[in-house]
Parts: structure tokens; C-alpha cells; sequence
């Protein structure tokens, strides 16, 4: 049996990463001292020394030498509900909304509980979402999909229609435009769910686009762009470049092996890997070809970033290099000092990762991290390393390259190039500093 590391750190999960009004209290009049104390003084019972050493029984925790009642109960027969859902235990773990973000956007959001996960794959029930104006629980046999525009033979597919077409699954990272928008100014929000949270990854499951541009004809000579809208009442619509639509865009209804969920686009949305998330239109309707960007309102007035010059940026089609630490990050706590595994997510919208670097200084000195595979283009990609916490206080930072070569850069880089008027497309580097008291908070360095 592998030993445990003799000094292995220990850190509160805390998987919403909030503190309740009762502990905030608690912290303000001294009691989280007595809380910490509690929790260490229970790890320490068992000794860790004494499995490493092979004896037979580690001594005094009552956790392992009282039989509970479930190990002479019996269990219960197959769930109840005939599909399964979480511990009890884990209630905590749960999308949230964000009141700052109304600052973006009247309409809702939220944010996936990034600090919780494990892997790459983004749980369905955790997916992040973002609605411009709502969302519906679509009937797919009334729902239909008409292409139109430059192709010869205009169509409207209904479900059934689309489903016996050849299908592919790959996995992808969906990212809002938005995501990490509120750490451009001077506001550090609390956890890695907020700064974060707009971020998740599926094996997503539908037909190549290409497959119903071809079916029904579409103009070689003039076609240059087409246009995805969905059936909600925000008719959300967005211009796609023709090479990306022939490219690996897909027309999916499956997502993590499932039908998609009402919220995340049900019965169809469009994927397009690699490209912010507005441009995956959810309760997909209708596709249009086209010779030229078709300017909606969601490219003209929303998703542009006023650079410092006065211009907005428009047409952002690729989401940067990027990178965060989600364990230790902002709410946790190190409980004690010792060996800890930092880890994280890392993506790119240009291909897929080469190298993560982490650094816990502050970014002087940086080591490279394990990636975890599989390591796929346009997918998260999961990254560890081993860091030993010696009490003192420290920043934490991790830093992502792509096969490109492109960098992704600290805060301040990107603000000499896109200033400070920005909201959307913030990719810099993230900073967690850890405090003597084992406290981990965001915090914006210079
Ligand atoms: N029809 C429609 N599609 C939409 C939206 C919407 O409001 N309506 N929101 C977009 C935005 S801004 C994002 S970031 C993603 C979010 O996808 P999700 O809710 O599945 O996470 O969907 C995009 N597709
Ligand atoms: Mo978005």
C-alpha cells in the first residue's frame, strides 16, 4: 500500500466557498480559531504514521472503530427516482447566480461551481447558464430547424429528421464572452465559481453543420457566413464565419451521453468549438447563408470591447489561451501546512494546450505542471502539481500556453493593449494569495 505523505495538508472543501452570515459572525468574534483548531485536532487522531508503517489499526478515531449502521442495516433496494442524483452530503455543490453581474446584463446567469469538480467534464445538473431572455423546456416533435438563405434547396428538418443523419460526438469547453468580466476593473470577486464560473465542458453530441449546408446545396461561389438564431423570445442570433461552419461546428442534441437540458439549448443547439459562447445558439431554429456578417444585435451592441482608442472590437470569434487555479482558490482554506496538490483547469480556443506553468510567488518563479489527459483541442484540460505550504503567506498564479505558442497573459499586459473599458474576452492571469492563517482570497496585482 502506498503511504499517504507523512505531512499531506488538508483543506476545506467548502463547496460553495461562502461563509454563512452565522460563521461570518463566528469570524468576527474570534470562533473560527476554535473551529480550526476542531478540525485539525480530528485529522490528527488518525495517524498517518501508523498506516505508513503497516500496523494494523490506527488508533483512536471513532469514525473508523465504531461499526456505523449502514455496514449492519440493510441498504435500500435501487433508487427510488429512476434517474440518480447526488449525495445528500453534497448539497453545497450548486450553480449560483451572481448579483454583480447585472452590471453585464439585466438578464440571468449561472455560474458553475468550478472549485467543486473534478476532471474536465462539467456535470449536466452543473452546466453554467446564460439567458438573454429565459429559457423553455422545448417539445422537440413540434420543434423545427429550417436552412435557408444562398443554398438551392431551402429545408426544415424536424428532430426525427436530424437524428438519422451521421452524428459525432467530441468534447468542448463552452465560455462566455463575459466570463472573468468583472475582474477588468478593481473588483475582486470572492471564489473561483464567480470569477470563473461561465466555463464548462461536455462531449456534445449532433451532426456536422457541414452535413446540412451540403444537404441542402449551399452556394460555393458566394456563400461567406451564415447565421444561427434560436426560438426564444431573444431570437439570439449570431453571424458564423462559412470556414468555421465547414470546419467543426456541429448541430447537437446529445451532451455528456443525454438529450440536452432545457436550460443548456433542448432539443438543439449550435457548438461552435473554440468561439465564445453567444455564438452557441441554444433552441436552435433557424440557420441563413449568406455573403456578408449579418449584424445582429448581439455583434453590433453586445459582446465588443471598447478599446482604449474609443473603437470597439467586434467579431470576436476565438476564445484566448486560459487558465485557474480551482484547489486552493478564493473562499478555501489550508487547514495546515504541508503537501497539497494545486489544480486547475486550462483551454484554448485556437487548439489545445501545450504546458501549464504555476507559480506561488506572484509570478517570479514558475514550475510546470502535469498535464492530465486526455489533452484534446478546444477542451479543458485538467493540470497538477505537488506544492508544499510552509505556513508563510503566498500567491498562487498558473499560466497556460497553447500549441501555438500563445501566452497567456498577466492582467496588466492586457490592460497596456485593451485598456480598462472592456467587460468581455478578459483571459489574464489569475492571482490567489494565500495568507499566513491558511485563508485563500483573490487579490489584483499591479
Ligand atoms: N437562443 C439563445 N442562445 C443562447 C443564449 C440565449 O440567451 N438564447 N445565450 C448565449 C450565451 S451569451 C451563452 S454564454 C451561451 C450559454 O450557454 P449555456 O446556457 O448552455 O451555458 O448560450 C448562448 N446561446
Ligand atoms: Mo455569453
Amino acid at each position: 500500500m502506498m503511504a499517504k505523505p507523512a505531512h499531506a495538508g488538508r483543506l476545506r472543501r467548502a463547496p460553495e466557498n461562502f461563509l454563512t452570515r452565522e460563521q461570518i459572525v463566528d469570524v468576527q468574534s474570534g470562533r473560527r480559531d476554535f473551529l480550526r483548531k476542531a478540525f485539525v485536532a480530528a485529522g490528527a487522531s488518525l495517524s498517518v504514521q501508523a498506516w505508513a508503517q503497516g500496523s494494523a489499526q490506527p488508533k483512536g478515531d471513532p469514525a473508523i472503530l465504531e461499526l456505523p449502521a449502514h455496514s449492519h442495516t440493510l441498504g435500500l433496494p435501487v433508487a427510488e427516482r429512476g434517474y440518480g442524483l447526488p449525495s445528500q452530503y453534497e448539497r453545497n455543490l450548486a450553480r449560483r447566480e451572481s448579483p454583480g453581474l447585472t452590471r453585464v446584463s439585466a438578464a440571468s446567469v449561472s455560474f458553475a461551481p468550478l472549485q467543486g469538480l473534478f476532471g474536465i467534464i462539467t456535470p449536466n445538473g452543473l452546466h453554467f447558464e446564460r439567458h438573454h431572455q429565459g429559457w423553455h423546456d422545448i417539445d422537440p416533435a413540434t420543434h423545427r430547424l429550417m436552412v435557408m438563405g444562398m443554398v438551392k434547396n431551402p429545408k426544415v428538418y424536424t428532430m426525427d429528421d436530424l437524428m438519422r443523419l451521421p452524428s459525432v460526438s467530441r468534447m468542448h469547453f463552452i465560455e462566455c464572452g463575459a466570463n472573468t468580466g468583472m475582474e477588468w476593473g478593481n473588483v475582486a470577486v470572492p471564489t473561483v465559481q464567480y470569477t470563473h464560473g461561465m466555463l464548462s465542458c461536455s462531449e456534445f453530441t449532433g451532426v456536422p453543420l457541414k452535413v446540412l449546408l451540403d444537404d441542402c446545396g449551399f452556394d460555393r461561389k458566394r456563400a461567406r457566413f451564415v447565421l444561427a438564431e434560436g426560438a426564444d423570445g431573444a431570437s439570439l442570433a449570431r453571424t458564423i464565419p462559412m470556414d468555421r461552419a465547414l470546419d467543426d461546428v456541429m448541430v447537437a442534441w446529445g451532451m455528456n451521453g443525454e438529450m440536452l437540458r432545457p436550460e443548456n439549448g433542448y432539443p438543439l443547439r449550435l457548438v461552435v468549438p473554440g468561439v465564445q459562447g453567444v455564438s452557441w445558439v441554444k433552441w436552435l431554429r433557424r440557420i441563413e447563408v449568406g455573403d456578408q456578417p449579418f449584424a445582429t444585435r448581439e455583434e453590433v451592441l453586445h459582446y465588443v470591447d471598447l478599446m482604449p482608442d474609443g473603437v470597439a472590437r467586434q467579431y470576436t470569434w476565438t476564445q484566448e489561451c486560459k487558465s485557474v487555479i480551482t484547489t486552493p482558490s478564493g473562499g478555501q482554506t489550508l487547514l495546515d501546512r504541508g503537501q497539497y496538490n494545486v489544480t486547475g483547469l486550462a483551454w484554448s480556443g485556437r487548439g489545445k494546450v501545450r504546458r501549464v506553468d504555476v507559480s506561488f510567488d506572484g509570478g517570479r518563479n514558475w514550475r510546470t505542471a502535469r498535464l492530465q489527459g486526455p489533452v484534446l483541442g478546444k477542451c479543458l484540460t485538467r493540470f497538477n502539481i505537488d506544492w508544499t505550504w510552509n505556513g508563510g503567506p503566498a500567491i498562487l498564479q498558473s499560466r497556460a500556453i497553447d500549441e501555438t505558442g500563445y501566452v497567456q497573459p498577466q492582467k496588466r499586459q492586457l490592460r497596456e493593449v485593451r485598456g480598462t473599458r472592456s467587460i468581455y474576452h478578459n483571459n489574464a492571469i489569475q492571482s490567489w494569495q494565500v495568507d499566513a492563517t491558511g485563508e485563500v482570497r483573490n487579490v489584483h496585482l499591479g
